[in-house]
């Protein structure tokens, strides 16, 4: 039977996205909803990595199932780095996606350097205590204005100077072929497996 694993997120775009990459890795995946979870984790770490083993922590503590978390974040250069951890939360409670996309656009206004990365940090814990872990990155640049609609969070200011695309514009399979997420993913499933056959 294939392994199953709780998505211990509350975002419902990361949600689809994990939801697909790990299906078509073969991993039977449900949502807190679905295995009857409901919890709050306070992000108190200050590494996206310990993020998201205390929202996997948190999750397979109370489902008594295996858990993965997500937190992951976009790093602009010439904002030292930030948003970064605090990505979801820039700006304050009181802005939706497209607000934390303007606020960005003006903070960047006259500054020399666009360049920036996503990460994201999964993992994923067992009952027995167990821990896998993995990162992702893919560097890109803020654009000019928002383009597309496609994905979520900052999706349409993200472009990949390769394409010649913002995220917003890219199909989720385009997406997932070079993000931090399908990285991340990517990088945990080998780990998953080797971890299985053990
Ligand atoms: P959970 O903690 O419930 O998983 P969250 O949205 O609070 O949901 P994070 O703390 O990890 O998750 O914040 C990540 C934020 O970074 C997210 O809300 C987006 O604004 C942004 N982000 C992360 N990955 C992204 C992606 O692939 N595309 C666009 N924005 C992304």
């Amino acid at each position: 039977m294939a392994l199953q694993l709780i998505l211990a997120t509350h975002n419902p775009g990361k949600l689809t996205e994990m939801q697909t990459i790990l299906t078509s890795l073969g991993v039977q995946v449900l949502s807190p909803a679905d295995a009857g979870v409901s919890v709050e984790v306070e992000e108190t770490g200050s590494t996206f990595a310990e993020n998201a083993l205390l929202k996997a922590k948190a999750i397979c503590a109370a489902a008594g199932l295996p858990a993965i978390g997500d937190d992951s974040g976009l790093c602009v250069d010439a904002l030292n780095g930030g948003p970064g951890v605090y990505s979801a939360r820039y700006g304050g409670e009181g802005l939706d996606d497209r607000g934390r996309q303007m606020l960005l656009l003006d903070s960047l206004r006259g500054q020399g350097t666009r360049a920036a990365h996503f990460t994201c940090a999964v993992a994923c814990a067992f009952p027995n205590g167990d821990i896998l872990e993995a990162e992702g990155r893919c560097d890109g640049a803020i654009a000019y204005a928002p383009l597309g609609d496609s994905g979520f969070g900052y999706d349409p200011v993200f472009l990949v100077p390769s394409l010649g695309k913002t995220f917003g514009q890219l199909s989720p399979e385009e997406k997932s072929a070079i993000s931090h997420r399908g990285k991340a993913l990517a990088a945990f499933a080998e780990k998953l497996g080797t971890y299985l056959r053990k």
